[in-house]
């Protein structure tokens, strides 16, 4: 009997079919954000990283170009098991020789490169307006600007962006998820907290009046608690993002990042809050540890249960998963394979879980049993399922790290 035999045999005890985990595990969609391969600059201007987000490290081999970022993108895929969509920023634009569109100016055709890699791979894309590094942010403020032009130009950049998610959506014929987050904040005590929140309302309702298939465009809007250098408000707060969505469910959805919230709230008790009244939510998954949100997602408790609640609240078509992560300090390829695959991992780890066993126990009140055996399956042969997985879908099952060392070897280290 092989180790995958042995370990089906143990979970079929629970009643779980780990041979129909494994397929369904293959086809949930798992976006793979580009920015984790060239440290968010992107391609449209050579200034610093602002919006309150920053990564800190300097490994060497960070994707320089379009092409670097596409092969490096490539070789981390190729090392990740599953359904992959791509997550694009609109600060990588890929213009042609001498061309240049400014934010609000952008056209589908700046991405046409980005729909030919998707389109030769199968792949969906996702997609985001860039409300950072940018010379138009005023005084840190993009669409709660008190300065109407300022506004008007991101407003302008969010429709943009809306028209090139529909290119997406149409040209790869799978829906794109658009993801809406500003860094607007304050460092210190604001005197108005309100007024950049309406004008936020305004600027947010102004980019969705641009006309979309709401089945085909899914513009989000994604929550901070605070930012570097915006520690003591930020306009999007989660009351005024969820809000914003709930009051507006036939045009977007909330997006939760598991990294924006206070230290001790969890997205995993918040995802079968929202599902009681969203039809469908978004997430970006990513580890949050002290002040920062973007450490790369291991396979630890938070992750796990997370996907436990998509997996038991029967919700895998209404949760729209991306990762979201950047760390400048190791191998970049290898950050995105370790994120991706442990996402994979929770998702497995759930679909392997009893389920419907565990409800049962927990509606006839038997805790002291549903603890017990919760703990029992903290023990079962998961390493077994993995290892099949992997195989069946052509991936490394562990020892994933000496591929990325070659090519660091041959690729990364050769640009610096
Ligand atoms: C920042 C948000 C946001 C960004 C990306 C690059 O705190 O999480 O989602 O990370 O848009
Ligand atoms: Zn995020």
């Amino acid at each position: 009997m092989t180790r995958y035999e042995s370990a089906k045999k143990i979970y079929a005890k629970y009643g779980i079919d780990t041979d129909a985990a494994i397929q369904k595990c293959k086809e949930i969609p798992i976006s793979l954000h580009c920015w984790q391969g060239d440290d968010v600059s992107g391609f449209d201007n050579e200034g610093t990283l602002t919006g309150g987000i920053q990564t800190t490290g300097n490994y060497p081999g960070k994707a320089r170009n379009p092409e670097e970022l596409l092969a490096d993108m490539d070789k981390a895929m190729s090392l990740m098991p599953g359904t992959k969509k791509i997550n694009v920023h609109a600060s990588y634009a890929i213009f042609e020789n001498g061309e240049f569109a400014d934010r609000d100016k952008l056209e589908p055709k700046h991405f046409q490169k980005w729909v030919d890699f998707a389109k030769e791979r199968g792949l969906g894309i996702d997609f985001n307006p860039t409300f950072f590094s940018h010379p138009r942010i005023k005084d840190g403020l993009t669409l709660t600007s008190p300065d109407k032009e300022t506004r008007n130009f991101w407003i302008e950049h969010g429709k943009a962006c809306i028209r090139i998610a529909n290119y997406f959506a149409e040209e790869t014929g799978f829906p794109c998820i658009m993801n809406i987050w500003i860094g607007d904040g304050f460092k210190d005590v604001p005197a108005d907290r309100m007024g950049p929140r309406m004008r936020y309302k305004e600027s947010i309702d102004a980019i969705l009046s641009e006309p979309y298939d709401f089945n085909k465009v899914k513009p989000c809007v994604e929550s901070k608690v605070f930012g570097i250098g915006v520690e003591a408000y930020t306009a999007g707060s989660a009351e005024f993002t969820l809000s914003y969505a709930a009051a507006n469910k036939d045009k977007c959805l909330p997006l939760m990042d598991n990294g924006h919230y206070h230290p001790t709230e969890v997205v995993s008790d918040k995802i079968p809050a929202l599902l009681c009244f969203f039809p469908e939510l978004a997430l970006h998954i990513t580890r949050g540890i002290r002040w920062d949100s973007d450490h790369v997602v291991i396979f630890d408790d938070e992750t796990k249960e997370i996907a436990q609640e998509i997996v038991r609240c029967n919700a895998i078509d209404r949760v729209n998963i991306a990762l979201d992560f950047f760390d400048a300090s190791i191998n970049r390829i290898s950050a995105w394979v370790t994120g991706f695959r442990s996402v994979q991992k929770a998702l497995l780890n759930a679909l392997c879980t009893p389920n419907a066993m565990l409800k049962e126990l927990q509606d006839t009140t038997q805790f002291s049993r549903k603890m017990s055996v919760m703990e029992d399956c903290k023990m079962l042969p998961l390493g077994d399922i993995w290892e099949e997985y992997c195989r069946q879908c052509g991936v490394p099952a562990s020892d994933y790290y000496d591929e990325i060392q070659k090519y660091e070897n041959d690729y990364l280290l050769k640009r610096n």
